[in-house]
Formats: structure tokens, C-alpha cells, sequence
């Protein structure tokens, strides 16, 4: 079997290399258990003289690793791929920032990617590179002379291809496109905007959509485990019989958590029936904090969630629990199997695998409802189940989160089964198998 070569920017740290616990390596798993395999990105370190690869091995997994120096770190993540083409994936062009530096430092991190690359690489390789930090990566790596299986996935969404080729570099990284041998993104709307992008440059159209997924087993399991744990039980202890509204998400202007806030509060206001009767819990560890645009979300989050609580609070109710900490995984998961209302609301998601892992959590006998933003990738799969809401709209959330709240228990059957079965038959481990077929076949 052809040994698997992931180039993706970061790799999983030293302490989970062994059990891989993070969600690219979690969505990988099934590929990496079956064959030699080969992930290659950044250490994480950031130093000024050239150094070597750096090599570490786990079992047939190995590990080779590059550091960046500070100018072409800073360039290349806070700035082109963070700065610039995260806010215009995700149609945010008011946000992005373009900066011909930035820009160039992205394509000299890129080739020297490729440059690592093409010295541990042996013929009859399959090389996969992930997501919007490599867009050149495969051009840089061809020019390099490899001939061999190359392929990309897209893990954020693509834009309609006018708003993206406002983007001053858009043509160069379409024609850089171009040298992947296959292109999987998570939609079918996303494929055909690339497409639609690709196709105006006289590019050949081969974007197809592979929805990345999880492992619902192992999900289930865990969330079942967590039931009887510690952590959920001083947590259902704290609820007092209240129903549970959670919310899972990075700190990031994607996820739509000011639009969540003000939809609590709606519901609050205008549902007063719900009023000490529901807790909104929102986890949401703080992400990429030196860039500016995050930092100033944090802030209106904090402003809002003490608005909030101050004005509706009883002096034995507290409406909503914010927490910009991480929590452990497994009590997540815990979480979710006590939640009545999984409230998952970005304004535009590449897919949203809290989605997924809701669903999955879920107690049969039990089962909480999903209230889903009708643009989150996981929405073209879920919405056999879920309660689609416009996530820009806060009175919108807050009739659905009413809806949700009231649900008798066969519709939340019917509808956690139709979900069920779709999260079950599209699983982490088809997505990778249906990506590597596809690039061994091209
Ligand atoms: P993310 O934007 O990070 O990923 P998402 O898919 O929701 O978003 O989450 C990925 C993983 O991180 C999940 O396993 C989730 O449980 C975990 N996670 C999220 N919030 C967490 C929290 N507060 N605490 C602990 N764990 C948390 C990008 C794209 C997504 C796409 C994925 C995979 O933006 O659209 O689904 O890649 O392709």
C-alpha cells in the first residue's frame, strides 16, 4: 500500500502524537491506522537561523517538522492566511486585509514547505496537503519535480468567485490550484463556486465535495462514559432540573456568538415562559488572540454576556455560562449527551464538526434538538433533522431555541433518528477513504 504523505501547517503536538486527539488527526485516523505514514508541517517554533527537518516516529507514523523564522511566521499565519484569506473563505471581505508582504511571506513559507517536502518524499508516495495555508504548495512542490499523486482539501468554505477574485492575488493562487491533483472541498455549493472561479481563468473545473466527518462511535462512547463521570454530574447537580442550551466553539467571528448572545436574550424577553426555566452554557477558548479582529470580539462577547446576566439573572438563576477556557473533550461530550438544545449558529462554516458530535452524544431514549445555521456546511446533511435558522438573524434563533424547548419527545426522536442515520453514514473514516481512492484513481 502507497505510503501517506499529510502536509498540513501544524501537526499534532508531542504529547498527542500518540493517541491522535486533535480534530485533523482525529479525521485522519482511519487513513493513518492501516498504512505507513508520513505528516509533515510547522513544529510550532519560531526561530530565526535555518534549521533542519526535525523527525519524530510513532509506530508506522512519522512526524518531520520545520520551524519558520519570525518575519515569515508572522506574514504567512497572522497575516495572509489569517488576516486575509480566512475572513474572504468565509465572505467576510470587510474584514480582510491585503498586504503585498503578507503575501509574499505566504508564498516563501509555502515553498519552503516544499522544500522539506520534496527531500523526505519517495516515489509511489501519495502526498495530501490541507486546507488554505497551502493553496501554492502544490505548484511550489511540482516545480520541484515531483510528478507523483498530489492532492488539496479545502477544510473552510469557498466564496462565490466574484467576491473572490477581489482578492488581488486570486488568479495566482487559482492557476496554483491548478497543479493539485485532486481538489475536495466540504459542499457541493462549495465546489461549484471553485469551480465557477477556476473555470474563468480557462482552468480545468475539478473541485469535488467530500464532507469531512467524525467518529460517531468513539463520540457516542465517550459522551455515554462522561455520563457517569465527575464533571457531569457536579454540572446536572448545578442545573436544578433546568434545560440545558450549550453551544461548543472556538472564539471566532465565524461562529456567529454575538448574533447567539442577542438571540438568548430574544428569547428571553420574548418568551417569558422560558425565564428561569433554561441555562445557556457557551464554551468558547479564546483562538488566535494576537490577531485584532479577535481580540475585539472577545471584548463585545464580555460586554454582552454581563448585559445579559445583569438585566435578567434572579439572585438563584444565572441565564448564561460563559467560559473562554478549554474543557477536556470527554466532559464536552458529556455535555452534550445532558443538553436539550444543541445551539450551533455560524455565520458561515466550512462543515462544523460540534454539529456532528452533537448529534452523536445523544441519548436515544432522550435526545436533545439541534438548532443549525442554515450556512454551515453540516447543514446540507442535517437538515433532514435539525432546526435550520438564519444565523444573522437573533429573533429567528430565539423562535427556534422556543421551539426546540417545547419539542414533545417522538418529534425529538424522529428527528435525532433522521440525523442519526446521516452522521453514521458519512463517517471520518469514508471521508478519508473516499479522498484517497479518488486521488490513487486520478
Ligand atoms: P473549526 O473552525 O475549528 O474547524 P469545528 O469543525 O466546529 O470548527 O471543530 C473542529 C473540532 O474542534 C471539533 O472536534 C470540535 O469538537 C473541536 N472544538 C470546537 N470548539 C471547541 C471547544 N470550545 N472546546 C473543545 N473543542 C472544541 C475547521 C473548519 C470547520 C470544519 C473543520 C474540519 O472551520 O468548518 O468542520 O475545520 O474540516
Amino acid at each position: 500500500m502507497a505510503r501517506l504523505v499529510i502536509v498540513s501547517n501544524r501537526v499534532p503536538p508531542p504529547r498527542e502524537r500518540g493517541q491522535l486527539a486533535g480534530g485533523l488527526a482525529i479525521a485522519l485516523r482511519d487513513a493513518i491506522a492501516g498504512r505507513d505514514t508520513l505528516w509533515f508541517g510547522w513544529s510550532g517554533n519560531v526561530r530565526d537561523s535555518e534549521t533542519p527537518i526535525h523527525e519524530t516516529r510513532a509506530g508506522r507514523l512519522r512526524f518531520a517538522t520545520i520551524d519558520l523564522g519570525q518575519a515569515a511566521h508572522r506574514g504567512y499565519y497572522n497575516g495572509f492566511a489569517n488576516g486575509t484569506l480566512w475572513p474572504l473563505l468565509h465572505w467576510r471581505l470587510g474584514l480582510a486585509e491585503f498586504r503585498r508582504p503578507d503575501y509574499m511571506a505566504y508564498r516563501t513559507v509555502n515553498q519552503a514547505f516544499a522544500d522539506g517536502v520534496a527531500r523526505v518524499l519517495q516515489s509511489g508516495d501519495l502526498v495530501w496537503a490541507h486546507d488554505y495555508h497551502l493553496f501554492p504548495f502544490g505548484a511550489a512542490l511540482r516545480a520541484r519535480g515531483w510528478a507523483g499523486p498530489l492532492g488539496f482539501f479545502l477544510h473552510v468554505p469557498f466564496p462565490p468567485a466574484p467576491l473572490f477574485r477581489m482578492l488581488p492575488e486570486a488568479d495566482s493562487l487559482l492557476l496554483d490550484l491548478d497543479a493539485y491533483d485532486v481538489i475536495g472541498v466540504q459542499t457541493r455549493e462549495d465546489a461549484a463556486y471553485l469551480n465557477e472561479a477556476m473555470a474563468s481563468l480557462g482552468l480545468k473545473p475539478r473541485a469535488e465535495a467530500f464532507p469531512i466527518s467524525i467518529d460517531p462511535d468513539d463520540f457516542a462512547a465517550t459522551a455515554k462514559r462522561a455520563g457517569r463521570g465527575e464533571d457531569v454530574e457536579r454540572m446536572q447537580a448545578s442545573m436544578a432540573d433546568r434545560a440545558l442550551i450549550l453551544g461548543v466553539d472556538r472564539l471566532d467571528y465565524t461562529k456567529g456568538l454575538p448574533e447567539r448572545f442577542r438571540a438568548f436574550d430574544q428569547l428571553l424577553r420574548r418568551f417569558p415562559n422560558q425565564r428561569g426555566q433554561v441555562t445557556f452554557l457557551q464554551v468558547a477558548p479564546v483562538s488566535r488572540g494576537d490577531v485584532a479582529q479577535y481580540r475585539a470580539l472577545r471584548r463585545e462577547l464580555d460586554e454582552l454576556a454581563g448585559r445579559i446576566n445583569g438585566e435578567h439573572a434572579e439572585f438563584d438563576w444565572m441565564p448564561l455560562r460563559y467560559i473562554t477556557r478549554a474543557i477536556p473533550r470527554a466532559t464536552l461530550a458529556g455535555f452534550h449527551r445532558m443538553a436539550r438544545v444543541g445551539l450551533v449558529t455560524p455565520l458561515r462554516d466550512g462543515m462544523n464538526l460540534v454539529a456532528k458530535e452533537f448529534v452523536a452524544a445523544q441519548d436515544e431514549a432522550d435526545p436533545g434538538v439541534l438548532v443549525l445555521s442554515r450556512f454551515a456546511g453540516a447543514a446540507a446533511e442535517l437538515e433532514c433533522g435539525a432546526l435550520l435558522v438564519n444565523p444573522h438573524d437573533p429573533d429567528a434563533i430565539a423562535e427556534a431555541l422556543d421551539a426546540a424547548l417545547l419539542m414533545a419527545l417522538p418529534e425529538r426522536q424522529e428527528r435525532w433518528r433522521a440525523m442519526r442515520d446521516a452522521v453514521w453514514s458519512n463517517t471520518a473514516a469514508d471521508w478519508s477513504r473516499a479522498f484517497i481512492a479518488r486521488l490513487e484513481a486520478r
